[in-house]
C-alpha cells in the first residue's frame, strides 16, 4: 500500500483550485458513481451527560449547553424513527450514544436488539457508541451492523489539546477491534477548531495511511456552540474545507466522503463546491445528533437542482469495484 508522506499530502492540498478539483473529479469518476449521492440518517440513541472532554461536544458532561441529557431509548421509539428516516429516502441509519465507551450489560444488549430491528427494515446500520473491545466489536457486527463510526477527529498532535480524556492510540485500538471484527469503518475528523493547515494534513495522512483505508471519511465543519470552550470559533474557511474534501478524495479515491456537520451554516454554492471537490454523501434530516441540519425539502431541492440523486450503499459499492473508463491524464 502507497504511504503517504505530509510532504506529499501538502502537494496535492496546495496545488491551484482548478488543478486541484480537476484531479479530484477525475478520481471521483474513476472510482465513483458521479451522479450518485448517499443520504444517511442520523440518530441519537442516548444523549448528553458524557464522561469524555470534547472541547467542541456540546454532548460532553464537562460543559453546561442546550442539551437535555437522556437514557437510552428503547427499541420501538428508535424504529418509529428509523421508519420515518425510511420513508424519506435514507438508505443508512446511524445510531449515535454519548458513551466513554460500549457498556456491557441491558443497555447494549437493548442496542443490539435494536441493529437487527433496522438491519431488517432494509436499511444499512451504522453505530457511533464511543470506545469498543474486539468481543463487543463481534457482536456488534452478528446484530448486523455493518459500519462503525470512530473519529479521529484531527491530527495526533493537536488532539491532546481538544480531548484530555482519551489517546490517539485508544481511538486507533477501537478502530482495529472494528476491523478485526470485520465491520467497515467511517473515520474522519472535524475542521474549525483552531487546528493548523498541517494539523488538517497531518489528519488527511493518518487517515489515508490506514490499512485498509476508511470505507467512510466523514467531514464535519465545527458547529460552535455555546457552553463548550468551542462555542465562539469562527466558521472555517470555505475554499480551505474544499480543499480538504478534494484532497480526501484524491488520497482515498474508494471512500464515500462525507459532508458532514456544518452545512446549515453552508451556502448552496459551497456545499456545490464541495461535491465538486468530491464529496458524495450528505446527513438526511433537520438533526444531526442534536445540532440542526437542513431539513428534507432544502436538500431535495439543491440535489435536484444539481442533477444529483439518492444511492444505496450497495450501489455506491458497486461503482466503487467497477473498471476504470476515464484515463488517467494527470500523474499521482
Ligand atoms: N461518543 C462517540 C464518539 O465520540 O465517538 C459517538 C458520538 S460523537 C458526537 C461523534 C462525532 O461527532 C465526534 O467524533 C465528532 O467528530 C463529531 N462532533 C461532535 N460534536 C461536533 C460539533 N460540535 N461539530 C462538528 N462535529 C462534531
Ligand atoms: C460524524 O462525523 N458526524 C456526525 C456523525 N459522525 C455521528 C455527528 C455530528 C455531530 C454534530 C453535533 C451534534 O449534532 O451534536
Ligand atoms: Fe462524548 Fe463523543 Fe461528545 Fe466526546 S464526542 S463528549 S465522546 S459524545
Amino acid at each position: 500500500m502507497t504511504r503517504y508522506t505530509i510532504e506529499k499530502i501538502r502537494s496535492i492540498y496546495d496545488l491551484p483550485i482548478t488543478t486541484l478539483i480537476y484531479r479530484a473529479q477525475e478520481a471521483h469518476h474513476r472510482h465513483q458513481d458521479p451522479s450518485g449521492v448517499q443520504s444517511c440518517a442520523l440518530k441519537s440513541i442516548k444523549t448528553g451527560a458524557c464522561p469524555e472532554d470534547c472541547k467542541y461536544c456540546p454532548q460532553s458532561a464537562h460543559y453546561n449547553t442546550f442539551v437535555e441529557s437522556e437514557t437510552l431509548l428503547d427499541t420501538a421509539s428508535i424504529l418509529s424513527d428509523a421508519r420515518a428516516a425510511h420513508e424519506a429516502g435514507a438508505t443508512r441509519f446511524c445510531m449515535g450514544a454519548a458513551w466513554r465507551k460500549v457498556p456491557d450489560g441491558p443497555q447494549y444488549e437493548s442496542v443490539l436488539q435494536t441493529v437487527t430491528a433496522v438491519r431488517d427494515m432494509g436499511m444499512e446500520v451504522c453505530c457511533t457508541l464511543g470506545m469498543m473491545e474486539e468481543e463487543q466489536a463481534v457482536r456488534l457486527k452478528e446484530a448486523g451492523c455493518s459500519v462503525y463510526n470512530h473519529n479521529l477527529d484531527t491530527s495526533r498532535e493537536f488532539y491532546q489539546e481538544i480531548i484530555t480524556t482519551r489517546s490517539y492510540d485508544d481511538r486507533l485500538e477501537t478502530l482495529a477491534n472494528v476491523r478485526k471484527a470485520g465491520m467497515e469503518v467511517c473515520c474522519g475528523g472535524i475542521l474549525g477548531m483552531g487546528e493548523s493547515k498541517e494539523d488538517r494534513l497531518g489528519l488527511l495522512a493518518e487517515l489515508a495511511n490506514l490499512d485498509p483505508q476508511p470505507e467512510s471519511v466523514p467531514i464535519n465543519s465545527l458547529v460552535a456552540v455555546e457552553g463548550t470552550p468551542m462555542g465562539d470559533q469562527e466558521q472555517v474557511d470555505g475554499i480551505a474545507f474544499v480543499r480538504m474534501i478534494a484532497t480526501a478524495r484524491i488520497l482515498m479515491p474508494r471512500a464515500m466522503v462525507r459532508l458532514s456537520a456544518g452545512r446549515t451554516e453552508m451556502s448552496e454554492e459551497l456545499q456545490t463546491l464541495s461535491f465538486l471537490a468530491g464529496a458524495n454523501s450528505i446527513f438526511l434530516g433537520d438533526k444531526l445528533l442534536t445540532t440542526p441540519n437542513p431539513g428534507q425539502d432544502e436538500d431535495s431541492l439543491l440535489l435536484e437542482k444539481l442533477g444529483l440523486r439518492n444511492i444505496h450503499p450497495d450501489e455506491a459499492r458497486a461503482a466503487q469495484g467497477r473498471e476504470a473508463t476515464t484515463p488517467v491524464i494527470l500523474a499521482g
